[in-house]
């Protein structure tokens, strides 16, 4: 018997039903990147418009009930009726699943990237949206609202009052506040410092558009403008650093239907910064925009070393890599058709788009080397590209002493490293300790199936200030690297990692967290996939043991030390400990290893550019940048940014 569909079984969810129906589908999850995305729709619409040309400014409106506004000062959403939805252009906007404005993504589906859905799925997951107009004189409102019907289904984003002009206006523009809906989000609430971080970069993404941020709950107000686009960008991810020259080399083309924007500047560092972005997407995983750029670089720097005599005859050119020390790019393209791929939806494989950034970079760059004022510059990039490739030969030798396939031979590791003796990566763990005698007891306590402990004598070698060479010179930086087995930099290759979990166990004191950010500074430069893909994690040692004659318990902050206290009754007593080392194996193993007790922070980037300013300010030497950013963020936790606590 086979059940035959019926036309009428197939359910044809209206248009917004749907996308309360699945939410996840819309905006990736309901959780707080979710509930801000319904936001960032609203505000792209406005970003639209004003990349068109039309308006200046967007004001974003953070309101006491929960509810936010976003205005902007564009032509006002056309009030006519359109032809064939026979909806104002208002209804269509709001209630009609659809692409973004003028760069859309239109075939781009989610699966990952959020972006284009529209306006209509802002609508549909806001308990109420009120959408003003002000256009042709007038001023026009329309309301909407997610509503109950009598089976109790849910119908999003219905017209409650239809588009009525209520009185005439001087300016035009348009003006949106809504209601995100409790039944999709819960009690969230919008956070500031996150709105007002994706707000800077929209600004340094699109140099006339000014962005204000008014939050009305807790009083606090900024406004971003950068009339420099993104060589004020660049200007900002290194106004920490050393500079080999002040101003970013900045080139702005624009093909039919393609624009793309570059910045470069170089500094003392060895490390490569590169943030790139489609239609104002954050592409982390880079993609073919990438590509072009760098090779543009490579080819014209290399040109102009010939032209210059920088580069004798028999001398071979410099590698694309040598271009890579030191330098800042900050890359923006606008594009329609995008085809995102990668692991998180977030590098670009439009094959044109890398075409289309080589060629224009190199004329730009060309023209900007054409100029006799751009020779200093010139010489200073070919500078840091001469020592880059002196370098590369003694790196080379040194990763390969670094990559010795079958760990157990390589010298670095004998005698450090108690290895985990079954063969599954999927469970195997690698917990790098602070200090002999907290690695000694790890060594003791461990589950010695599948955890392997790696003790660290010393501190590691600070990467950030360091070249290749001397970072593989670091005994310990040359340990963990043999253990793990992935290789480092260029070489890098996840699919050789040794371990599921790698697990930083330092103490609770400022030296741990020395250590801890002197580790999380060399993943971050160096292994960088290893926290993209998950892999890094912080163990949390107990800070006291709250005990009394048969009874103990162990605290892992100070705020829970007083709840502890008051379970544990009349006459207990209270351990601190200052370190790993002061536990016994046991104790250590219970508290701080065993997968059942423990509690582990994974280390996440989830956002780049923060992260990049963190381990700048605190693993730079700019000393007073480093006291001001651990004062401003008080307790040392803040300086984590990256990390989410994680339950294992
Ligand atoms: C606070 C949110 O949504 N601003 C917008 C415009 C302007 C036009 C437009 C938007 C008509 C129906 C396609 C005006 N005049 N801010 C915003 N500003 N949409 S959204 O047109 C949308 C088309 O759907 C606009 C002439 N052309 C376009």
């Amino acid at each position: 018997m086979t059940s035959k569909y019926e036309a009428k079984d197939i359910v044809v969810l209206e248009g917004l039903d749907a996308v309360r129906l699945r939410p996840g589908m819309y905006i990736g999850t309901t959780g707080p990147k979710g509930f801000h995305h319904i936001l960032w729709e609203i505000v792209d619409n406005s970003i639209d418009e004003i990349s068109s040309g039309f308006g200046s400014t967007i004001t974003i409106t953070l309101n006491r009930d929960g509810s936010a506004t976003v205005e902007d000062d564009g032509r006002g959403i056309p009030v006519d009726i359109h032809p064939t939805m026979k909806k104002s252009g208002v209804e269509v906007v709001y209630t009609t699943l659809h692409a973004g404005g003028k760069f859309n993504n239109s075939n781009y589906k989610f699966s990952g990237g959020l972006h284009g859905v529209g306006a209509s799925v802002t609508n549909a997951l806001s308990e109420w949206c009120d959408v003003t107009v002000n256009r042709n004189g007038k001023t026009y409102n329309m309301r909407f609202e997610s509503l109950e019907d009598g089976e109790g289904k849910v119908h999003g984003g219905q017209v409650v009052k239809p588009l009525t002009q209520e009185g005439s206006s001087k300016t035009t523009g348009t003006k949106v506040t809504f209601l995100p809906d409790k039944r999709i989000f819960g009690e969230q609430q919008f956070n500031f410092e996150l709105i007002a971080k994706r707000a800077r970069e929209l600004a340094f993404l699109n140099k006339n558009l000014k962005i204000n941020i008014i939050d009305k709950i807790d009083g606090n107000q900024t406004t971003f403008h950068y009339e420099g686009g993104i060589a004020d960008f660049a200007k900002y991810l290194v106004e920490e650093k050393t500079k080999l020259f002040q101003e970013p080399i900045y080139i702005e083309q624009e093909d039919k239907d393609f624009k793309m924007e570059l910045a470069v500047i170089y500094t003392d560092s060895y490390t490569e910064n590169c943030f790139s972005y489609v239609n104002n997407i954050p592409t982390t995983e880079g993609g073919t925009h990438e590509t072009g750029a760098r090779s543009a670089i490579t080819k014209v720097f290399n040109d102009y070393a010939r032209a210059n005599n920088f580069l004798k005859e028999k001398e071979q050119n410099f590698l694309g890599e040598d271009f890579r020390e030191g330098i800042t790019i900050v890359l923006s393209v606008k594009m329609n058709n995008v085809q995102f791929e990668g692991q998180t939806k977030t590098k670009l494989g439009n094959p044109e788009a890398r075409v289309k950034v080589e060629a224009l970079t190199i004329k730009g760059l060309q023209e900007f080397l054409s100029n006799k004022k751009s020779s200093s510059v010139a010489e200073a990039i070919l500078n840091k590209a001469k020592g880059a490739a002196k370098t590369r030969e003694a790196a080379k030798r040194a990763k390969e002493l670094s990559r010795a396939k079958n760990s157990a031979d390589n010298f670095n590791l004998v005698g450090k490293l108690a290895a985990s003796s079954s063969k599954n990566r999927e469970k195997a763990e690698l917990f790098i300790v602070e200090g002999d005698s907290a690695g000694g007891s790890a060594k003791q306590g461990r589950d010695r199936s599948f955890q392997a402990i790696l003790p660290l004598r010393g501190k590691p070698l600070n990467a950030e200030k360091k070249r290749i060479d001397q970072v593989l010179g670091n005994e310990e930086i040359r340990t963990i690297i043999s253990a793990l087995e992935t290789g480092i930099g260029e070489d890098f290759d996840l699919s050789a990692l040794r371990y599921n979990k790698v697990i930083i166990l330092s103490d609770a004191d400022q030296d741990g967290a020395h250590i801890r950010a002197i580790l999380l500074t060399f993943f971050y430069r160096y292994m960088r996939e290893l926290i993209n893909d998950g892999h890094v994690f912080i163990g949390l040692p107990p800070l006291y043991k709250v005990y009394k004659k048969g009874y103990e318990e162990y605290v892992y902050s100070d705020a829970e030390l007083p709840a502890a206290t008051a379970r544990a009754g009349k006459g207990y007593l209270i351990q601190r400990y200052k370190g790993l080392g002061e536990m016994n194996p046991d104790q250590l193993f219970e508290t701080t290893m065993d997968p059942e007790k423990r509690t582990l922070i994974q280390v996440t980037i989830d956002d780049a550019a923060e992260a990049e300013k963190m381990v700048v300010t605190l693993m730079g030497d700019d000393i007073e940048a480093r006291k001001d950013y651990i004062s401003k963020h008080a307790n040392f936790d803040k300086v984590d940014t990256f990390m989410n606590e994680y339950k294992s």
